[in-house]
């Protein structure tokens, strides 16, 4: 069996819960590293990371975007290690936490990397450096300034500003705080578990939920 290939970068949450998910699933996966200025792969209609690409039943791929409605196909056609509680209410609950990681942790990813001069000088080191292969210092640097102003330019529609920012913080700081004392929705990882891992892990700030601590971080050998 070919393994299932997922096209995205360690720096994107989404790509992490996936790969979250996956292995947790033990679903095998090639994930390769994209270079948005060079796709080497078909595009899926909507550019988005991560992409999976499902065998189409003709000899090709098809490109698939969105984590959620993903990982809802692979749980039918994987059904081992369920990352979807059995019991309806608690899959609910699951998915409204999934859909809070998904729609609102990423905005506290997002702030604490391109917000402050410390935390953007750090991005703007490591970001572009996973896309492709390693870039040489000269090239780090010309790419980082132009990542950074990107980004810097996208803070205004993931809604982190001045006024924002202290909400942003203080309800990540609840939600952490809360975490540290509270198993989250169900006893093994689920798709809430992958998401809101992943947008935390990425804040770089937190390590928790050592039971998905194996499954978050894709590896070397797979980029
Ligand atoms: N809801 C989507 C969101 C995916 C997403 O926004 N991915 C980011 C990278 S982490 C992206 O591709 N952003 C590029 C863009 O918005 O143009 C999912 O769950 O996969």
């Amino acid at each position: 069996m070919q393994p299932l290939l997922v096209a995205g970068s360690p720096g994107s949450p989404y790509t992490r819960k996936l790969v979250a998910a996956l292995r947790f699933k033990r679903v095998p996966y090639r994930l390769v590293l994209v270079n948005p200025d060079r796709p080497r792969l078909p595009q899926p209609k909507v550019r988005l990371l991560p992409t999976v690409y499902f065998d189409d039943g003709q000899g090709g791929v098809e490109p698939a975007v969105d984590t959620t409605p993903i990982l809802r196909r692979l749980e039918r056609e994987w059904p081992g290690r369920p990352v979807t509680p059995a019991d309806p209410v608690v899959a609910f609950i699951d998915a409204l936490v999934e859909d809070f990681a998904d729609e609102w942790l990423t905005k506290a990813m997002f702030h604490y990397r391109w917000a402050r001069g410390e935390d953007i000088r750090k991005a703007a080191r490591v970001l572009p450096n996973w896309f492709d292969a390693p870039l040489d210092d000269a090239t780090l640097a010309t790419a980082g300034d132009s990542f950074t102003a990107r980004q810097i330019d996208r803070l205004s529609y993931v809604g982190s500003n001045d006024v924002t920012a202290a909400t942003i913080e203080r309800s990540f700081e609840r939600l952490t705080g809360w975490l540290v004392k509270t198993p989250l929705v169900h006893q093994s990882p689920s798709l809430a578990t992958a998401s809101m891992k992943s947008s935390v892990a990425r804040t770089e700030l937190l390590a928790f939920w050592k039971k998905m601590e194996p499954y978050a971080s894709p590896s070397r050998e797979e980029s």
